[in-house]
């Protein structure tokens, strides 16, 4: 499989950077982008190969640069929610490993750039940002997926001051790839979210296993992780003892609103595909875009990407602009939340419906359509499912 082509000569929309909630800065950003993405051309028929390739290509380009604060290589001075929407709306629209590849270095390294020393910035960032550092963001476990309060990976102080962790992540994403790991686990038992530190974890640090993979519908490179005795310094530790859970939070606050954007960017890409067919398609003597049915169809899947825009837009801009820091759920916390939901799952009814508009062509192996139907689904599972989503609002409604 190569990075989608544009066989319609079909391009990324730009109409909506000129929207209130962009400036002149985002637009350029887009359209540089946008003309960019649009040239690579990259096989993926293996992920793992493909992942890197992808990594290589953004850090040299630049784009990663977006991924940390400008005091480490980045290319503005703090993250910008703005910049990562663009980035990875853009970016899956040409090719979901693509964006995949540019998130992960956010996500993986998202925690340093928040919590961590100027030591362990200066080491990672950097590196991250050129692409010469792949990272890694190790959360979930096998019994304790949403639940994050109920991680079993443990992490105690040796009498050296060195730290040992025990226990086990899955689902993790650059698993067997990454360059290091941002470890959370628990350091003080029976302590639920108030007894989680992170860490970072190099990949070759003794006592990790990251050779598990697992393979997933599509291509996507993850991993279970094993940690058996495995040390790592007393200078691994990410902000404070006990504060690992806040930091968690706030790095997934940043990134969920971007995981909104990497869905609309593949249900903008499939409303593309599904326009251009209606243009050329023809039956019963006429073209499918002839038919009302049809036209109610490409209606329906038009509104249902204006509304998951809009507020993932809001949802970055709301954390751009908001002071408010860490303190419980903030309201870009909510804004998030609904971005995520909204836009994972209104992006898997419009690839769906794209799908059918193609028919029998649609679920053809190697169809665009077909790719994104099976790039989407785990959007609507990681970084909080959707099910998460609906409660963090829920307690969001009954703290107003
Ligand atoms: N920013 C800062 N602090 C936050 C926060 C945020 N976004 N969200 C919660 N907190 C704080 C709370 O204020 C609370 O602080 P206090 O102990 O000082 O009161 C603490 O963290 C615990 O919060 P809460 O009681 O809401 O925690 P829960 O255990 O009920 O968990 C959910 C809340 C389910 C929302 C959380 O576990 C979650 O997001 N799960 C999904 C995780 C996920 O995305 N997994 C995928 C892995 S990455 S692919």
């Amino acid at each position: 499989m190569v990075a989608f082509d544009r066989p319609h000569g079909t391009t990324p929309p730009q109409a909506q950077w000129e929207l209130p909630f962009f400036g002149e800065h985002h637009r350029a950003l887009a359209l540089g982008l946008a003309d960019w993405a649009g040239a690579q051309q990259v096989d993926e028929a293996d992920d793992r190969r493909a992942c890197r390739d992808w990594v290589a290509r953004l850090g040299t380009a630049g784009w990663l640069r977006y991924c940390v604060p400008a005091a480490h290589g980045g290319a503005l001075d703090k993250l910008d929610s703005r910049a990562l929407v663009i980035l990875r709306e853009t970016l899956a629209f040409h090719s979901p490993l693509a964006d995949f590849a540019f998130a992960m270095q956010g996500l993986g390294s998202g925690s340093i750039t928040l919590g961590g020393s100027e030591a362990q910035r200066a080491q990672r960032l950097r590196a991250v940002a050129s692409g010469q550092q792949i990272a890694a963001f190790a959360l979930s476990e096998p019994e304790a997926g949403s639940d994050v309060a109920g991680m079993r990976t443990s992490a105690r102080r040796a009498d050296d001051g060195s730290w040992v962790l025990e226990g086990t992540k899955t689902w993790i994403s650059n698993g067997g790839l990454a360059d290091f790991y941002v470890v959370f686990a628990k350091t003080t038992p029976d302590a639920g979210a108030r007894g989680i530190s992170a860490f970072v974890v190099p990949a070759d640090a003794p006592g990790l296993d990251s050779s598990a993979h697992i393979d997933v519908m599509a291509p996507h490179p993850l991993a279970t992780l094993r940690f058996t005795n495995c040390r790592v310094g007393a200078d691994a530790l990410i902000g404070s003892v006990d504060g690992g859970f806040k930091l968690a939070m706030q790095t997934l606050d940043i990134f969920r609103a971007s995981v909104a954007a990497a869905a609309l960017g593949m249900a903008r890409r499939a409303f593309a595909e599904a326009v251009a067919h209606a243009k050329t398609r023809r039956m019963f003597g006429q073209h499918l875009g002839d038919f009302q049915l049809t036209q109610a169809r490409l209606g329906e899947m038009g509104a249902l990407i204006d509304a998951a825009a809009m507020l993932t837009y809001r949802a970055a801009w709301l954390r751009d602009e908001s002071a408010t820091q860490g303190a419980g759920t903030p309201a870009y916390t909510a804004a998030a939340a609904a971005a995520k939901l909204t836009a994972t799952e209104n992006a898997q009814k419009v690839i769906d419906m794209a799908v059918q508009m193609f028919g029998g062509r649609g679920v053809r192996m190697g169809e665009v359509v077909e790719h994104l139907y099976r790039d989407i689904r785990s959007l609507r599972i990681y970084e909080g499912a959707s099910e998460v989503q609906l409660l963090i609002l829920g307690k969001h409604a009954l703290k107003s």
